[in-house]
């Protein structure tokens, strides 16, 4: 089975530490203080599922959204299920720079769903639905969430339903493993030459 990781990609001061932080141990800083290469942590989220009681163990990447850690997304995005792919409601210049982020992790060949992800819903939303839904077609997204790590807005929805998701497919490549079948092979005895 795949490892659920899960990368959070965006240009900085948008939150995806915030994001993190909040998900993690429903804390918020108010400071910024810019991530420095890469950082990881795992967390299980339940939830029902067929009125059973599931979970799906999540790790989750904080990358830098500084300009000289760019170049390196597609070695953080390699192997991820799920990429974030976060924008600043608030800085609607943000949300342009989503498609070239996409087009980073792009190169990782991954076959991963992205997700694009409005932080900042506490704050007066300065990208307009038109530009958030010409963003998520251009990212091949299927789905969008406005969060706020501020106030935890979404927050828990957003990583319970990928952790739903990741149980989901996790689950159905299981079932398509197919049993391994052994053919018993004996030897026939060989003809020997009679003289
Ligand atoms: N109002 C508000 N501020 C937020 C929210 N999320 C983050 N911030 C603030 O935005 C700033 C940047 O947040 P970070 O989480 O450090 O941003 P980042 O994307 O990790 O930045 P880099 O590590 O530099 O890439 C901080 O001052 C946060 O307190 C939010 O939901 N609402
Ligand atoms: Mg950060």
């Amino acid at each position: 089975m795949k490892t659920n990781k899960i990368v959070t990609i965006g240009d900085s001061r948008t939150g995806k530490t915030s994001i993190l932080s909040r998900f993690m141990s429903n804390v918020f800083d108010p400071t910024h203080t810019t991530s420095v290469g890469i950082d990881w942590f795992s967390k299980t989220v339940f939830f029902t599922e067929d009125g059973q009681q599931r979970e799906t163990k999540l790790f989750l990447w904080d990358t830098s959204g500084q300009e000289r850690f760019k170049a390196l997304t597609p070695s953080y995005v390699k192997d991820a299920r799920v990429v974030l792919l976060v924008f600043d409601l608030n800085e609607p210049e943000s949300l342009q720079q989503v498609v070239f982020w996409f087009q980073q992790a792009q190169k990782a060949q991954t076959n991963c769903t992205y997700i694009l992800v409005g932080n900042k819903c506490d704050l007066e939303r300065k990208c307009t639905a038109a530009e958030i839904d010409q963003v998520k077609i251009q990212c091949q997204s299927d789905k969008y969430y406005e969060v706020s790590a501020k106030d935890g807005t979404n927050i828990q929805t957003l990583f319970t339903d990928i952790g739903k998701e990741l149980y989901k497919m996790n689950k159905q490549e299981e079932d398509n493993v197919q049993p391994l079948t052994i053919e018993s092979k004996v030897d026939k005895p060989s003809r020997g030459f009679c003289c």
